[in-house]
């Protein structure tokens, strides 16, 4: 049994079997980054490849995405210990217009796995309801994603609105079309190509 089996089982969907290999390379000792790295992560990332290239279908990705998550949850209580210091409260959402929420669930996921107070707003999420929620929760950062290029100005809009406001809450955006150049160029305060690199950068604003 190797870390390769898990990566094999969360493309096959077999959540029962994510679940025992989890447990198992956690009892091997294992390290906790590397079996969600190379393990979950990576199985993810070839599961996006595989549908856009037409061998995988949404219902498979999903059933993929729900077995990450199942051996997500095993690491869950770990992934928290090592960030009890760092932990804050995060307000997450897809922007208005767009639907895609696997990679937005992974962020949250992991996110609150590391420890933060995660309110997921889920999907076609507009300003209003972004910063509302934010400024009620007394939110560190509100964590934006876009999977279309139609549907990034929306990110924009909400950092106007949050500046506009003078509020003291960070912003962070991410999504396969989104660039730091993008981040920047809108005026957000962070940005993470993928979720480990979100959960580091939201240590660093919520800090
Ligand atoms: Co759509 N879709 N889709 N789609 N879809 C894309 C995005 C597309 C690139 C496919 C393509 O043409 N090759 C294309 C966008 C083109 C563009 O904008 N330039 C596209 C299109 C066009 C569409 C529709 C318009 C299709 C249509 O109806 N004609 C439609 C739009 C619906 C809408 O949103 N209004 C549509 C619909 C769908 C489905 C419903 C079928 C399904 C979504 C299911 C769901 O999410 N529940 C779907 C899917 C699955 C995809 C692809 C194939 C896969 C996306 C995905 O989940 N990837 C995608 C092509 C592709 O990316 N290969 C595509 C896996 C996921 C783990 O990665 O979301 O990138 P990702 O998340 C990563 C990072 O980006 C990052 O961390 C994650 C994990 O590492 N990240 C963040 C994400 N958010 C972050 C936030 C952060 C930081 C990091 O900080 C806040």
């Amino acid at each position: 049994m190797s870390i390769k089996d898990i990566y094999q089982a969360v493309i096959d969907f077999n959540n029962a079997k994510v679940v025992e290999l989890v447990k198992h390379e956690l009892a091997n000792g294992t390290d906790v980054s590397t079996i969600l790295n190379d393990g979950l992560i990576a199985a993810m990332d070839e599961v996006g490849r595989l549908f856009s290239e037409g061998e995988l279908f949404v219902p498979e990705m999903l059933r993929s995405a729900q077995a990450m998550k199942a051996g997500l949850d095993e690491l869950k209580p770990l992934l928290a210990q090592s960030a009890a210091k760092s932990a804050g409260t995060i307000v997450i959402g897809t922007v208005k217009g767009d639907l895609h929420d696997i990679g937005k669930n992974l962020v949250a996921m992991m996110m609150e796995g590391a420890g933060f107070d995660v309110i997921d707003l889920g999907v076609d999420v507009d300003t209003e309801k972004f910063v509302k929620t934010a400024k009620e929760k007394n939110a560190n950062v509100i964590c934006m994603s876009a999977l279309l290029t139609t549907t990034m100005p929306g990110m924009e809009e909400v950092i106007k609105a949050v500046k506009a406001q003078g509020l003291d809450i960070k912003t962070m955006v991410g999504g396969a079309p989104v660039t730091q150049e993008f981040a920047n160029k809108i005026g957000a305060d962070g940005y993470a190509e993928d979720a480990p690199g979100a959960v580091e950068k939201a240590r660093e604003l919520a800090s």
